[in-house]
């Protein structure tokens, strides 16, 4: 095969022809990727009736050997589960609204959720009388690499929805940093250096926009960019940016600490699904980074939006990127725990791109060597290929949505099988219920990948639980993978949606059970107290008056607030701090004002603050809405408003 010839004369006519009879065109690509899956899926449900839940049973009291960080798509969240119980143990809100714990409410997950975000943002949502986005769309939460390996620090997470990046601290299993990534538009892929540790996250924007975005130039797609960005994972700011050509779809980076690379499914640049689909070849950017920091010492950027922007568009004939061909609306990339083999799932083409990193320093050495070059096997595996996960034994796990299946392969063979050898990859193809999008395995993604346990993560759960209505669950499934078969072992249910997830060996995660009292979330309330000669760890008496501010400390301890009430004046702007003084395994206290729309978790030993306007004169009770004590419902005191003078 020529290298820049399409793999296996596949088209993409031809493939839409295998997938709905020939019959849909482009523009009902809803109807056939849905319309293709009828005969797979009533295989997974016969084939998989019998599959016994039993392997990743775990008996009631019994910890799993991995925890599992989820995303939640359009939930906003990020969601703790245990592997292989699959039992769902946390949710720690980002980019949602949370009722239990206040976050989006509380003063410390506002600083939070408004100190990285754009003026212009500011100024929308002020003038929809809002401060922060209620909503998210989580989709890839990834942990904070040591040379290769996870270090147990962080999780970092993107939103799609409103183009941020978001850090969750592993010590507490709380959201700590939020930025918003100016230029770029739609943060979709996103992962951390692996080598020598994070450092950067790198993060894909999806929506191609004008350079300067402010109504100057509209509906002039010659005029739009999109950009590549990479974030100091330490202190959470931006290092630089590229802005490249073709939009950028998922990114990963490889174990030597030289080189990213993100798929891009609409090279075209095209505005609309016949447009974005025309190319039978699109491309994956390979950014240098090396070569990118001394462009950015150099001086060869532009400053956006405060930001430095490296040009590693097609044609500025530098060496801060290249650009790989690939068949066809390219979208999964992932890269093995052999430190050296980097697979593009084809999405549109049955085929998985397989790139060699120690192919790719030629390249940028000798700018006429074909890009191509770097693709060392092009395997045809199903339709619809998305994702892949690793066992680090030498096999890859492609999910096939169309086909609504897993593949296991080969890599090795593969590469014979593209040089001519006459081998199958293909080692097996496990049913799956049903349009499998991400998958992972345990430890998949690093090098310490263990070839136990392999999720699928399937957009669609149709016949496979009790009906319920138009809106039904999406199922994430596990699957046995230390065997020489795989075998499906449970079937897990859950609400919008499993989208990305990575399994970590509980050895890496070690969170504390009581905050320490010095902790950095509640800076500001710790500052306030100190102005105001109070001890936030007791709380004072009196609410602290200042002008109409009002400042009330109160501290919790089961089952009594400190205050068993307090006056203001109707107007007044009341700041509550709630101060938890048990220092208990698992005894969190809330607070919650009712008939105000105010609830707060407060953990042991933290304080978190809520600020709002008493304007409704009157008693109003407050309570503990986290069960604590016996005596929890006496857990309540009163807030008095006094009417405002006439
Ligand atoms: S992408 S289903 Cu948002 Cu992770 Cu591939
Ligand atoms: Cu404190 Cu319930």
């Amino acid at each position: 095969m020529s290298s820049s010839d399409t793999p296996s004369g596949i088209t993409r006519r031809g493939l839409l022809g295998a997938t709905a009879g020939g019959a849909a065109a482009l523009g009902s690509s809803r109807l056939a990727l849905l319309g293709g899956t009828g005969a797979a899926a009533t295989a997974a449900a016969a084939g998989q009736a019998s599959a016994a839940t039993g392997g990743a049973a775990l008996a009631p009291g019994e910890l799993d050997e991995y925890y599992g960080f989820w995303s939640s798509g359009q939930s906003g969240e990020l969601r703790i589960l245990g592997v292989p119980s699959m039992r769902e143990l946390m949710r720690v809100p980002v980019f949602n609204r949370c009722s239990a714990t206040g976050w989006g409410q509380t003063n410390e997950s506002l600083k939070i959720l408004t100190e990285g975000m754009l003026p212009e943002t500011k100024e929308y949502l002020a003038a929809q009388g809002k401060k922060v986005h209620d909503n998210g769309d989580l989709h890839h939460p990834h942990m904070s690499f040591t040379e290769g390996k996870y270090d147990g620090r962080y999780l970092f997470m993107n939103d799609k929805a409103n183009t941020r990046v978001a850090r969750v601290r592993c010590d507490v299993m709380k959201c700590d940093k939020i930025i918003e990534i100016p230029n770029a538009k739609a943060i979709h892929g996103l992962r951390p250096q692996k080598w020598p540790r994070t450092g950067y996250v790198f993060a894909n924007g999806e929506d191609e926009v004008p350079m300067v975005n402010d109504g100057s130039v509209l509906d002039d797609p010659s005029k739009y960019v999109n950009f590549y960005t990479a974030i100091d994972g330490d202190t959470m700011e931006i290092a630089w940016q590229v802005m490249v050509s073709g939009n950028l779809d998922n990114t990963d980076c490889d174990y030597q600490g030289k080189y990213a690379f993100s798929t891009s499914y609409n090279s075209e640049m095209g505005m609309n699904l016949a447009e974005m689909t025309a190319s039978e070849m699109d491309h994956v950017v390979i950014f240098n980074l090396e070569e990118i920091e001394k462009g950015i010492a150099a001086g060869d950027y532009i400053e956006l939006n405060g930001v430095k922007v490296i040009d590693g568009r097609k044609g500025q004939n530098k060496n801060y990127t290249r650009y790989v061909p690939i068949p066809n609306s390219p979208h999964g990339i992932n890269t093995a725990p052999d430190k050296k083999h980097v697979c593009v799932a084809g999405k549109l083409s049955p085929t998985v791109s397989v790139l060699d990193v120690t192919k790719i320093d030629a390249i940028f050495a000798d700018p006429d060597l074909d890009p191509r070059s770097v693709v060392v096997a092009e395997p045809q595996l199903g339709l619809g290929p998305l994702h892949t996960a690793y066992d680090g034994k030498g096999n890859a796990f492609t999910t096939l949505f169309l086909d609504s299946q897993v593949v296991k392969w080969n890599i090795e063979d593969a590469i014979r099988l593209y040089n001519g050898e006459e081998v199958d990859p293909i080692i097996e193809k496990i049913d799956v219920a049903y349009q499998p999008g991400h998958n992972s395995t345990s430890m998949g993604e690093t090098l310490d990948a263990d070839g136990k346990w392999l999720i699928s993560m399937n957009k669609f759960s149709k016949d496979r639980f009790l009906n319920t209505g138009p809106l039904k669950p999406e199922n994430e499934q596990l699957i046995d993978i230390s065997g020489d078969s795989m075998t499906l072992v449970h079937d897990g249910p859950t609400f919008a949606e499993p989208h990305d997830s990575i399994i970590v060996h509980r050895s890496v995660v070690n969170p504390v059970s009581v905050w320490s009292r010095d902790d950095p979330m509640w800076e500001d309330a710790r500052r306030q107290a100190e102005a105001d000669g109070v001890d936030l760890d007791w709380g004072h008496d009196e609410p602290i008056r200042d002008g109409n501010k009002v400042r009330v400390y109160m501290s919790s301890v089961a089952p009594a607030f400190s205050m068993e009430k307090f006056t203001v004046k109707q107007g007044d702007e009341v700041t509550i701090y709630v101060t938890n003084l048990d220092e208990v395994d698992d005894l969190t206290h809330g607070f919650c004002l009712n008939n105000h729309g105010i609830a707060m978790e407060v953990g042991p030993q933290a304080t978190a603050s809520v600020t709002f306007t008493a304007s409704k004169p009157g008693v109003y009770w407050y309570y503990c809405q986290w069960f604590c004590h016996a005596l929890h419902m006496e857990m309540r005191g009163r807030m008095l408003v006094e009417p405002a003078e006439a």
